[in-house]
């Protein structure tokens, strides 16, 4: 029985570690281009596996019961095992409201994320510490038993200095490449409190003259500031623009092409909606109250020709571009050349001085430094399509 314990224990400890290895993939930035293709799919896995991993969390039970006294005994182990459970069950608990996110509050499901998150970043070591000793103790366990292993043993009775070599190896690797992803998320969850936006505004790139004036229902904000914070994506480095260097653009298959400059653009009539935002690697911000220029009343300015069927987005970033049919379009009357959010222009960080909004799909589609819509008559393949993501990028409701 004793025995048996230990080798569910072995299982649940070969789980860990891939729910630990999936999900720093999943979490690394750096890692996102690379990738999309699977990053759908190996989330699926991750929450399969991690659903497996409670089942197995329930089969200790009948155990503990049976062993407590012997546990008890060894305090060390037990330390060891308790952390361990612990940790495992936290990330159930904090995984299953993230799998659910949608039906939560939005409070919940922050906290959710951030418990999953910080239990990471402190689980990670604690764990590899634990299984690197627990190796070792398997070891000479083993090795007083049965002195003469068979073959198939032999994988088990590596030297220890070898083991100390891999552990080193593995520490550094953590240091080096995860390292920096810690801090850069534990600075993102400390500047968090409703402060973010004004933080962001006070690192803003761009100086436009004139500001917008915000409409009423921006200032203050309609849907009484946004839920969540950003996290800020970009696949190149962040543009700068004032007034000078700023135009927007509207050709391809229109009756007369335009270009804007800003303080004409600043003239066009906004509107002001309330929507949330959702990124397809799990983040959410809600309530966003957005004021700018209704993408079919803007579209209305350059004039469609039959032959377009898309419109294609650029950033002005030079890399960065996506799509939508005209029938979408037309289907959403929410997509929007947003300037505002939550009564403030939109800083450089978050996609300012002009963003595209389409709230029925996930933030991909919203092209950040928009300055030139192109109708074309054949799809295009935008930044993240080519990367293996989803055309059509409607958020599940
Ligand atoms: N130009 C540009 N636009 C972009 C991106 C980008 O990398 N570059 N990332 C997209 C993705 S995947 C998301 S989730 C949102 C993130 O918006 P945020 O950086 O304001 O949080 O922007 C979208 N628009
Ligand atoms: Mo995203």
């Amino acid at each position: 029985m004793w025995k048996r314990l230990k080798r569910i224990h072995t299982y649940n400890g070969w789980i860990v570690v891939f729910l630990m290895i999936s999900g720093i993939l999943l979490f690394l930035p750096s890692l996102r281009g690379l990738l999309a293709p699977i990053r759908v799919g190996l989330k699926q896995v991750h929450i399969g596996v991690g659903i497996v991993s409670i089942l197995v969390l329930i089969l200790y039970i009948p155990y503990f019961q049976k062993h407590w006294k012997r546990i008890r005994k060894q305090q060390g182990k037990r330390i060891n095992l308790m952390t361990i459970l612990l940790f495992i069950f936290v990330w159930s608990v904090s995984g299953i409201v993230l799998v659910f996110e949608e039906n939560v509050s939005a409070p919940t499901a922050q906290s959710a994320l951030f418990i999953h998150d910080i239990f990471t970043w402190v689980g990670i070591p604690i764990i590899l510490y634990h299984s690197v000793t627990r190796l070792r103790w398997v070891q000479k366990q083993r090795r007083s038993k049965f002195p003469a292993a068979s073959d198939s043993d032999k994988g088990s009775r590596i030297p220890l200095s070898r083991r100390g070599f891999v552990q080193m190896v593995a520490g550094t690797a953590f240091v080096i490449f995860i390292g920096p992803s810690f801090f850069k998320w534990l600075k993102q969850v400390l500047d968090d409190g409703g402060q973010s936006l004004k933080k962001v505004i006070a690192n803003d790139r761009n100086n436009m003259n004139p500001p917008p004036q915000p409409l009423p229902g921006s200032n203050p904000p309609r849907g009484g500031g946004y839920d969540g914070n950003f996290r800020v994506y970009t696949v190149t480095e962040i543009p700068s623009y004032t007034e000078e260097n700023w135009s927007f653009t509207i050709d391809g298959l229109v009756d007369r092409p335009v270009k804007f400059k800003w303080n004409e653009f600043v003239k066009l009539s906004r509107k002001v909606q309330v929507s949330d935002f959702h990124c397809v690697t799990g983040w959410s911000v809600r309530k966003v109250t957005y004021e700018g220029i209704p993408l079919s009343e803007l579209l209305k300015k350059a004039g469609i020709k039959s032959k377009a069927k898309y419109v294609k987005f650029y950033s002005g970033d030079g890399v960065y571009t996506d799509s939508l049919s005209l029938d979408q379009v037309r289907n959403m009357d929410d997509v929007m050349v947003a300037m505002l959010m939550d009564g403030e222009l939109i800083p450089s960080d978050y996609g300012g001085p002009v963003r595209l909004i389409v709230p029925k799909m996930y933030g991909y589609k919203a092209v950040k430094w928009l300055v030139r819509m192109e109708l074309i008559d054949n799809s295009h393949l935008g930044y993240w399509q080519l990367r293996g993501y989803d055309t059509d990028a409607w958020v599940r409701k």
